[in-house]
């Protein structure tokens, strides 16, 4: 089914570090995504908690939370045709050195946790981690000229 979705993406403190932001956020861009939400977060060990509490058994799970927390990260709220599996496709798997050639990880990244982004991996968990984030005034609604290009005209 093809609709209309919006994703989480956050770009951790490697990618800061790096001097990815850009690049990284122009992958996005060229795709057609829209950013609807934008801004640097400053993250908690409790926010880090419950937005990786999938991975809380794991013997990383205190090294993730440190490295999350190294710096601030950039939120963003992409919107576009099938947002969640669109933007996971192009920053490809978790493990960089795994990642296909030409995703985000594969290309510009080379270790875990430092895998440079985040971003919602269902439906689901997009609309839990958009409200973990972002408040609703945070996010914006507006046309841009590609539109007719990257969603059709109309919508
Ligand atoms: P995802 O980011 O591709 O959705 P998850 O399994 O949800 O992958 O893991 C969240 C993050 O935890 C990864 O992006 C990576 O930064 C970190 N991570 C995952 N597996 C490992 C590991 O084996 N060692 C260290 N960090 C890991
Ligand atoms: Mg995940």
């Amino acid at each position: 089914m093809t609709e209309i979705q919006r994703t989480l993406v956050l770009l951790k403190p490697d990618a800061l570090q790096r001097d990815l932001l850009g690049e990284i956020i122009s992958r996005f861009e060229k795709k057609g995504m829209k950013i609807i939400g934008l801004k640097l977060i400053r993250l908690t060990e409790e926010l880090l908690d419950e937005h990786y509490a999938h991975l809380s058994d794991k013997p990383f799970f205190g090294s993730l939370k440190q490295f999350m927390m190294q710096t601030p990260v950039v939120g963003m709220v992409l919107e576009g045709y099938n947002a969640v599996s669109e933007v996971r496709k192009l920053v490809g798997s978790t493990n960089p050195r795994e990642a296909d050639a030409g995703t985000i990880r594969a290309d510009l990244s080379m270790n875990v946790p430092s895998n440079l982004i985040h971003a919602s991996d269902s439906l689901e968990s997009a609309a839990k981690e958009l409200r973990r984030f972002f408040k609703d005034h945070e996010l914006f609604s507006y046309k841009k000229i590609t539109d007719m290009y990257h969603i059709g005209e109309g919508i």
